[in-house]
């Protein structure tokens, strides 16, 4: 069991990931990982990419996007009175950012990373996220979805307070949540948002899944981006390309968290890609190889790669992609 632990930490998939996934057959492939995912019809197995030891200083950056990038938060199921509850806790600060090696940058953020916590319940399920405040601000977390008036997460949470927000998860698809205190562009662009994925009822077929987030960066407090961003960190994906197996499903769960431009396109090179707007089918609603999304739109993008070798994706406004929101993936044969 130690075995696995250590080669899961390499492949930054936590035991509580595969265990909320209920995926019960494990073994180690050479170089990766094997997800043996029993609780779908085909016995389908999913392969993560094993990932170097980063021997790349991260500038001293508070968390590292290659982890990001494949891990969720189930939070803690719990049982009241007959309930199934998922409950999450989440704490919002200060921290600097490290951008690139001559620009720091004072975020706001949750658990201190940038974007928050990638939150995961099924639809249906009783849902309660605990939000501490410990940041100077004033802050709130405000889900997309449905809820009731008084869960809408606009009242502002002043500092040392919490604030329980208990809903039930619907509809099912890719969501968001951000602060929501005025000027919301500024909370916003400071760090303080997340991806929040409801999972259909009956789960989507295995495939090696990944989050990103978009998002800029308002240096000089101008209203305009001087960098942007995948996960965090401008061209950490450009710099650390992210390994994934020829021929194996890709499912990216994409959302543009870009303030001050109104849209931002998504492309990715040799290659088309399904679009399942919002997450909110289990089948396709277009095939394309570039995407166009307002700030706040996310879709889940799926495609597999059937030749190896490295091929970029960014917005296809080559000022964004320029300014930090580029990234590779590098395709390993399978
Ligand atoms: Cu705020």
């Amino acid at each position: 069991m130690s075995h696995l632990s250590t080669n899961l930490s390499f492949n930054y998939l936590s035991r509580r990931q595969l265990i909320q996934w209920g995926l019960t057959g494990l073994g180690i492939a050479t170089g990766g990982v094997l997800i043996r995912n029993l609780t779908s019809d085909s016995l389908a197995s999913v392969r993560i990419p094993k990932i170097e030891p980063d021997v790349t200083p991260l500038l001293n950056n508070p968390f590292n996007p290659m982890k990001i990038l494949r891990e969720f938060d189930y939070g803690t199921l719990k049982q009241e009175n007959g309930v199934k509850i998922r409950e999450f806790n989440v704490t919002a600060n200060s921290s600097l950012l490290q951008l690139n090696s001559g620009v720091s940058f004072v975020s706001w953020n949750l658990n201190n990373r940038v974007p928050g916590p990638t939150f995961r319940v099924k639809e249906g399920e009783r849902v309660r996220i605990i939000f501490h405040n410990e940041d100077g601000h004033s802050h709130s977390l405000h889900f997309h979805g449905i809820h009731p008036a008084e869960m809408d997460g606009i009242k502002p949470i002043r500092h040392g307070k919490k604030m329980v927000y208990e809903f039930t998860a619907e509809p099912y698809g890719v969501h968001l949540y951000h602060c929501h205190i005025a000027p919301v562009t500024r909370h916003i662009s400071k760090g303080l948002y997340g991806m929040f994925i409801v999972d259909p009822p009956q789960p989507r077929p295995p495939a090696d899944e990944m989050v990103m987030v978009m998002a800029g960066y308002d240096i000089n407090n101008n209203q305009h981006n001087e960098l942007y961003a995948f996960n965090g960190l401008p061209n950490y994906y450009r710099d650390h390309p992210i390994s994934i197996y020829q021929n194996q499903l890709i499912r990216l769960y994409i959302l543009n968290m870009i303030e001050f431009d109104p849209v931002s396109t998504f492309h990715i090179h040799g290659n088309m890609f399904n679009v399942y707007r919002t997450g909110r089918d289990t089948t396709p609603h277009e095939e394309t190889d570039v995407i166009t999304m307002g700030t706040g739109e996310r879709h889940i993008l799926e495609f597999s790669y059937p030749y190896p070798g490295k091929y970029m994706f960014h917005p296809h406004q080559d000022t964004l992609a320029e300014l930090g929101c580029m990234g590779m993936f590098k395709v390993i044969p399978s």
